[in-house]
């Protein structure tokens, strides 16, 4: 037995270094390609995130309630719902979306909104079916809210919800773990409370975010984008239970007065920052050989900065290696970013009138 468990995982070794081998000798023979832009639609107010949907359609959401299916082959934009309880204020409205992962089983849409006159956040799931959304099921409600600072990002991992929650403009939300503001929070697809959450009865998953809006996974790894205040805006590896800084750490533990904070607390240290602030929203992770520039690499839709950013990745998606900017002031701000199977990249503007979606293609 002691025999064939050593033969089996040297087996198994020798299959994950050949086609680790094998699969960096075919990044190296690919050459880099040419990028084309193509306005897809335009016209639109403040679309807040695009989903690229196993229907091959991107599913969009616009600040002001809209939930909507733009073709991507033929620029038709298919409104779907208008929720008419969405209020706008500042930055809050109509946020994040996420489709359930087996979508053709489960036609499940998650959005997370701000409403009502005392300003809080709620995420919902609608059905899709006969070409509308119904059905709204209210899985986690009561998120402080504010004219600024609503996180509000989804992402969908291992039947888990990840919701990001921003500070709401209380600073001090987020070292307080009975407020889930300014916090990376993790439910179950009904709404539960996952039993190995770090606290069994919390939906709180890490703390200490001041707005993150960007959220992505990258191999077994979330990655997220958090706004800084006038300094040190930051992309974060989001590990279970723990704790981000924010107010009392901005970015690097590098200032005398944060030093002991973060030995006591124990701070998780971005990856990278901006200084000054470039205002970063949502990310996805590349790695089609499509455009095979961008292989292993986060792609960062920025708004203040008005430009996509690459982050290029180290093979073990630990340690930012490279940055280059791409299309700088080119459409103005960028919120979101997503791509289609095949390697299309699609982002949508944030300029609060005639607001568009581009494909990016070779
Ligand atoms: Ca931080
Ligand atoms: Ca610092």
């Amino acid at each position: 037995m002691k025999t064939f468990l050593f033969y089996l995982v040297i087996a198994i070794s020798c299959v994950a270094c050949k086609k680790s081998s094998s699969e960096n000798e075919e990044v190296g023979t690919l050459p880099d390609v040419t990028l084309k832009t193509n306005v897809l639609v335009s016209g639109l107010v403040n679309p807040w995130e695009i989903v690229y949907g196993p229907d091959q359609f991107i599913w969009l959401t616009e600040k002001s309630g809209k939930i909507s299916r733009l073709n991507p082959q033929t620029g038709a934009v298919s409104p779907l719902l208008t929720i008419s309880e969405v209020r706008v204020n500042g930055e809050g409205g109509l946020l994040g979306m996420a489709l359930h992962p087996d979508f053709a089983t489960n036609p499940y849409v998650y959005v997370v909104y701000n409403y009502g006159t005392t300003y809080k956040g709620k995420v919902v799931r609608y059905t899709y079916s006969g070409g509308a959304l119904n059905n709204p099921q209210i899985l986690l409600d009561q998120i402080p809210a504010a004219s600024i600072h609503n996180g509000s990002r989804l992402l969908i991992n291992a039947n888990k919800l990840f919701i990001t929650t921003g500070d709401a403009s209380d600073t001090s939300t987020p070292q307080n773990n009975t407020s889930i503001s300014g916090k990376i929070l993790r439910i179950n697809l009904d709404g539960t409370i996952p039993a190995d959450n770090p606290n069994r009865n919390s939906p709180i998953w890490t703390s200490g975010h001041r707005n993150p809006q960007g959220l992505v996974l990258v191999s077994s790894k979330i990655f997220s984008s958090e706004h800084g205040p006038d300094s040190d805006d930051e992309i974060n590896v989001i590990e279970k239970g723990r704790n981000y800084g924010w107010p009392n750490v901005k970015g690097f533990c590098n200032e005398p007065n944060e030093q002991a904070f973060c030995t006591q607390n124990n701070i998780v240290e971005p990856l990278i920052n901006w200084t000054p602030t470039i205002a970063p929203s949502g990310l996805t992770y590349y790695n089609s050989n499509y455009i095979p520039q961008f292989k292993n690499s986060l792609l960062l839709a920025v708004l203040k900065g008005s430009k996509l950013v690459q982050l290029k990745l180290d093979e073990t998606q630990s340690r930012i290696v490279e940055t280059k900017d791409f299309y700088v002031n080119s459409f103005g701000r960028l919120r979101a970013v997503c791509q289609s199977p095949e390697g299309k990249i699609y982002i949508c503007t944030s300029n609060g009138s005639n607001d568009k979606i581009i494909e990016i293609t070779k």
